[in-house]
């Protein structure tokens, strides 16, 4: 269960956040993302304002996690990006260490115009995920007896990758943002389901997608009630459809990891 409050940025709603909304907006926070929009004219009052906003979670949810992203990076010219991506990243960590945090910001570089996005939000998913480790663990041992080049796991609802597990020679494929790829070729695809179903994109599922080549053959399927499982196997129908019945096969072994106890800010 996420609840996810959007807070808008303009001075006079940050005000009230910080003053007369303070224990409700930073109380039982078990992340903050926090936007900075790189084209701004006043980096200043920016960073003032990410100060105010880690002191008052700090003060109401001290044990939660700060995500920065480092937004609208295509308007800086190529060669300023790393340089002013360094110093606002520096800039982040040190305010928040004086304000007390244990554990240390999460910062990504983002635009809408590249897959930054996906990669910044799976971050946030990654962290929220109950039991991400152990699921990690048991996926790890599952490629091994299906000889799978990869596993993907997604969450279902935001077709976000959790976590993937690549083995042998798939390590070095060239193409590193695949995972983001086939979040947004998913997402696209439910709105599409959406529209010609007259369902809301969100109530959308699908059972199976297969892609079988030469090269390779994939399917995603449902692992548990809030994850998909892609697979990626050598191009062997046998081992594709083997994997295909031990991938339901798995499926209770990871039902209880699924939990949907409340990840809130103590845990
Ligand atoms: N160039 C560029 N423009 C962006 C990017 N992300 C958002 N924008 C533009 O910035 C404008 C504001 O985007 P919003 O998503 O409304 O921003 P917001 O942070 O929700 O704004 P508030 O809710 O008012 O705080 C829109 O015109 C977007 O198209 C980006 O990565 N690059
Ligand atoms: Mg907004």
């Amino acid at each position: 269960m996420l609840n996810l409050w959007d807070c808008g940025g303009q001075d006079s709603f940050v005000e009230s956040y910080l003053t007369s909304q303070r224990s409700n907006v930073f109380g039982a926070v078990a992340v903050m993302i926090f936007v900075f929009d790189i084209s701004s004219k006043d980096g200043g009052a920016d960073m003032d304002s990410f100060a105010a906003n880690v002191r008052a979670l700090h003060e109401f949810s001290p044990h939660s996690r700060i995500f920065v992203l480092v937004h609208k990076m295509d308007l800086l010219p190529t060669d300023q990006k790393l340089q002013t991506y360094q110093q606002r990243t520096a800039d982040v960590k040190a305010i928040c260490a004086d304000e007390g945090f244990q554990s240390h910001p999460i910062i990504s570089a983002t635009s809408i115009w590249d897959q930054s996005v996906y990669r910044a939000w799976t971050n946030v998913i990654y962290h929220l995920v109950p039991n991400a480790a152990t699921i990690e663990a048991m996926l790890q041992k599952l490629a091994a007896l299906l000889n799978a080049r990869e596993l993907i796991l997604y969450e279902r609802a935001t077709c976000l990758v959790v976590t993937h597990i690549t083995r042998g020679s798939e390590g070095s494929n060239p193409y590193a943002d695949r995972f983001e790829r086939i979040s947004s070729i998913l997402k696209t695809h439910k709105h599409s389901m959406a529209k010609h179903s007259g369902l809301m994109a969100a109530e959308v599922t699908f059972a199976e997608l297969q892609i079988k080549t030469g090269g390779f053959m994939f399917f995603i399927t449902r692992l548990t009630e809030n994850t998909n499982l892609a697979v990626v196997m050598p191009s062997d129908e046998s081992s594709f459809n083997g994997a295909r019945v031990n991938i339901q096969l798995a499926r209770r072994e990871f039902a209880h990891l699924d939990s949907v106890e409340q990840v809130d800010a103590s845990s």
